[in-house]
C-alpha cells in the first residue's frame, strides 16, 4: 500500500501518465490528504495559484424533450405536467439581453430534444443572439443535441457544426456525456447519442478548431471502474484531437427524477472525483468544480484538491434547479471572488476560451 503510493507520487512528480489501475487505486484509497497533495501539485503546474471564473447566462431554450433520461428532472412532455415551455428566437434574445448589463461575457445555450422543432429554429436563435450581441461568446448545444440536429436535418455532423459556427456559435459545452458505458446509457438514456457518437461529435468539433468541454455524470448506477474508463476515453480523444478545455464532473442530484431512491453522493466522493480527474486527465488544462451542482462549500474545498475553475456567476440555470440544486439561481461576482480568496487562491475572471480578463 505504502509502496504503491510512493510509486504513484513519483510518477506524478515526474509527469508520467497514470494507468487505469493506478487511478482505481487512488479512487479506492481513503487517504484524502495524499490525493489532495498530488492533485494540488498538478493543479499548480497547470494554473499556478489561479482559480478561474466567468460571468455567463445560461439559456435553456425549452424543457420539452423526447429523450426523457431517467436522471433528468428538467424534461417534460409537450402536453404534460411540469410547465412545458419553449422560447421563440425573439424571446431568447430578450431573455439573454436582460443579463447583458451585468457584464456577462458568455451565453451558455442548452436545449432539450424537442419533438417538432427543426434545425432552422436552433440556427436562427444562434444567429439572432450573435447579431444582437456580437461581443458575447456563444457556447451552445451539447454533443447530444448536435447529434440530434444531424439526424433531423439529414446533414452530417460536420455540416451541422459548420452552419452553427457560421451563425455565431463559438464553442461547445460538455454536457450529454453522462457515463461512457453503453449498457448504462441504454438503461438511463436510450434515446440519445451513445458513447461513440458523443465522442465523434467532439472529435469533429476539435478537427474544425472548435473548443469544447467535457463532463461526467456520476453517483447513479455506474461503478468506479466506469468512471475511470470514462476519464481514460476522454484522455485518449484529447491525445488524438486536442480541443477539450475543461472537464466538469457532475454529481447526480436525485430529487424529482425517476432515480429518486438513489442517495446523493457524499462530499468525500465528490472531492475524490475532482482529485482523481485532475491526476488522470493530464492533457486537459482545467477541472471545473461546478458549484451549482457540488454546492458552494464542497466546490470551495475542491479548489485545494485539483480544481482550478468555479465556472460562472450563472444567471438562472434550470436543469440543476429542477433536480434540487440549492445553488441554482446564481451568485454574485463578489461572492465568487471571496470564495476563491478564502480558499487561498487568486481569482481570475476569464472569457469562455480562458483568455484572462481581470485578476482580483
Ligand atoms: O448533460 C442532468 C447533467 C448536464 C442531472 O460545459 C444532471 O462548461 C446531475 O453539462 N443531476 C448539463 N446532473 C449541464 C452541463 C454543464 C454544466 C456546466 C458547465 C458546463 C460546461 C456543462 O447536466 C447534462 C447531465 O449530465 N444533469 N440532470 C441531475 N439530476
Amino acid at each position: 500500500m505504502k509502496r504503491k503510493k510512493l510509486e504513484i507520487k513519483e510518477k506524478v512528480n515526474n509527469d508520467i501518465r497514470l494507468t487505469k489501475e493506478e487511478a482505481l487505486f487512488l479512487y479506492n484509497s481513503n487517504d484524502l490528504l495524499f490525493l489532495g497533495e498530488l492533485a494540488n501539485y498538478k493543479k499548480g503546474q497547470k494554473s499556478a495559484d489561479k482559480v478561474f471564473f466567468n460571468v455567463n447566462r445560461h439559456i435553456n431554450l425549452t424543457n420539452i424533450c423526447i429523450s426523457r433520461c431517467k436522471f433528468c428532472a428538467f424534461g417534460v412532455d409537450e402536453d404534460g405536467q411540469g410547465g412545458p415551455y419553449i422560447m421563440s428566437a425573439d424571446e431568447a434574445v430578450e431573455f439573454a439581453g436582460v443579463a447583458v448589463p451585468m457584464g456577462i461575457t458568455e451565453f451558455h445555450v442548452v436545449s432539450a430534444m424537442h419533438p417538432k422543432k427543426n434545425f432552422s429554429y436552433y440556427l436562427e436563435i444562434i444567429q439572432k443572439l450573435h447579431d444582437s450581441y456580437p461581443d458575447i461568446h456563444i457556447q451552445g448545444f451539447t454533443a447530444v443535441e448536435i447529434f440530434h440536429f444531424s439526424k433531423i436535418s439529414n446533414l452530417s455532423i460536420k455540416e451541422v457544426l459548420l452552419k452553427l459556427q457560421e451563425a455565431g456559435l463559438g464553442s461547445i459545452p460538455g454536457g450529454g456525456a453522462e457515463i461512457f458505458n453503453n449498457e448504462i446509457r441504454q438503461e438511463l438514456c436510450p434515446r440519445k447519442a451513445n458513447t461513440e457518437e458523443w465522442l465523434e461529435v467532439h472529435r469533429i468539433a476539435h478537427e474544425l478548431g472548435i473548443k469544447t468541454n467535457c463532463t461526467m455524470l456520476y453517483g447513479h448506477i455506474e461503478s468506479i471502474e466506469d468512471r475511470v474508463n470514462h476519464m481514460i476515453l476522454l484522455r485518449e480523444l484529447q491525445d488524438e484531437t486536442p480541443g477539450f478545455q475543461s472537464f466538469i464532473p457532475l454529481p447526480f442530484l436525485p430529487a424529482n427524477t425517476r432515480l429518486e431512491h438513489i442517495k446523493r453522493t457524499s462530499a468525500v466522493d465528490d472531492i475524490k472525483t475532482i482529485a482523481v480527474s485532475r491526476l488522470v486527465l493530464d492533457n486537459i488544462d482545467h477541472i471545473k468544480a461546478f458549484w451549482v451542482m457540488l454546492g458552494i462549500p464542497t466546490a470551495q474545498i475542491a479548489l485545494n484538491f485539483g480544481a482550478d475553475d468555479l465556472d460562472g456567476t450563472i444567471v438562472e440555470e434550470r436543469i440543476m434547479q429542477a433536480a434540487g440544486a440549492s445553488a441554482g439561481r446564481g451568485i454574485s461576482k463578489s461572492d465568487i471572488i471571496n470564495l476563491i480568496k478564502d480558499a487561498g487562491f487568486t481569482p481570475v475572471e476569464r472569457d469562455t476560451l480562458y483568455n484572462e480578463i481581470k485578476t482580483y
